[in-house]
């Protein structure tokens, strides 16, 4: 038996780089490992660790064990979907890669990605690129909005252009010797940023569609590259949305939202639910705008709309 990464996935194929000896071999799971998860569409994802039984002509093999997870990133397709998707497994760092326009990404989607990596502990940086295109004052207000948000929310921007270079170096410092992942919409530039990171090998980039402003989800399968500085990166597909998955409790969501966790600690009532109560430390906050009223609006939105378990 050997042990390995998962380096791709696409669909029912999984790649496996060996450790022994770095060999790339296609795998299959185990059909017990099929059947035991039904929670989720792939009970496999890049980043897991596996136990691997290789076949005797030594190029391909099944994969019948999954070591413990430090971590992964969980999505439902969407918020009907019976099964959650895991997205990747054991990362250092997760980037969301955000445009301004071409495609706009939506703040409530922003809102939905970050509580979902707080809710599971995954240090996630905000890369705001295409900053090449921001040249009218509608976007140069856009682009001080934005950092202004999330700021405040004590979140980390990278302003990066991947077609100017700019800032990219500051980038690779942040993804030197680390597992990181790169996600966002269709078209924001994920697959480019990973071509400027002369890996040795290129992923596929696409256009922006003029009808619609927005990618053409080029990218439709999940892969890590090597990083010749250090470290690995995980190219994935664009996501559409980004449904919740209702592990947490209702009363919990707060903590999931750093600033509106940091200023309830002026809450009069424990608990608060920070909607109703008077001398609510996180209203207040809003008013005072050291809360972003986006922010606030998507965690009230997500509070009373999502069937998750607790409702107030
Ligand atoms: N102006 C400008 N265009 C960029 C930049 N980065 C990427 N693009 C363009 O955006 C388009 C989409 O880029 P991709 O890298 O394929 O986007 P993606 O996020 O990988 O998209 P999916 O694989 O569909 O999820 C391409 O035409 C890129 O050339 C940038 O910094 N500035
Ligand atoms: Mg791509
Ligand atoms: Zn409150």
């Amino acid at each position: 038996m050997d042990t390995g990464i998962v380096v791709k996935h696409t669909g029912i194929q999984y790649v496996v780089r060996l450790d022994e000896n770095g060999r790339r071999i296609n795998c299959t799971l185990r059909g017990k490992l099929r059947l035991k998860e039904d929670k989720t569409t792939n009970p496999v994802a890049v980043g897991d660790i596996v136990d691997v039984e290789v076949d005797e002509n030594e190029k391909s093999g099944i994969i019948i064990n999954v070591h413990p997870r430090k971590n992964y990133i969980i999505r439902k397709p969407s918020n009907l979907s019976k099964q959650a998707h895991i997205v990747a497994a054991n990362i250092d760092t997760a980037f969301l890669v955000v445009t301004l326009t071409l495609p706009e990404t939506k703040l409530e989607f922003v809102d939905r990605f970050l509580l979902t990596t707080e809710a599971y502990h995954i240090n996630t940086i905000i890369i705001i690129n295409k900053t090449d295109l921001y040249k009218t004052e509608n976007l140069q207000n856009a682009l001080a909005e934005f950092k202004d948000i999330y700021n405040k929310a004590g979140y980390e921007i990278l302003e990066i252009s991947a077609k100017e270079k700019t800032n990219i170096d500051r980038l690779k410092e942040k993804m030197k010797d680390k597992v990181s992942v790169f996600l966002g919409n269709s078209g924001v530039g994920k697959s480019t940023l990973i071509n400027c990171m002369n890996c040795s090998q290129i992923a596929k980039t696409g256009k922006i569609s003029d009808a619609h402003k927005s990618g053409m989800h080029t990218t439709t399968f999940y892969e890590m590259f090597n990083l010749n500085f250090g470290g690995y990166i995980v190219d994935t597909p664009g996501l559409k949305g980004f449904g919740l998955i209702d592990e947490f409790e209702k009363n919990e969501l707060y903590h999931f939202f750093p600033e509106i966790f940091k200023f309830s600690k002026n809450c009069k009532y424990n608990p608060c639910s920070h909607t109703h109560e008077p001398q609510c430390g996180v209203k207040f906050a809003v008013e005072n705008g050291d809360i972003a009223a986006s922010r606030y609006n998507n965690y009230l939105k997500i509070l009373n709309t999502e069937n998750t378990k607790y409702r107030y």
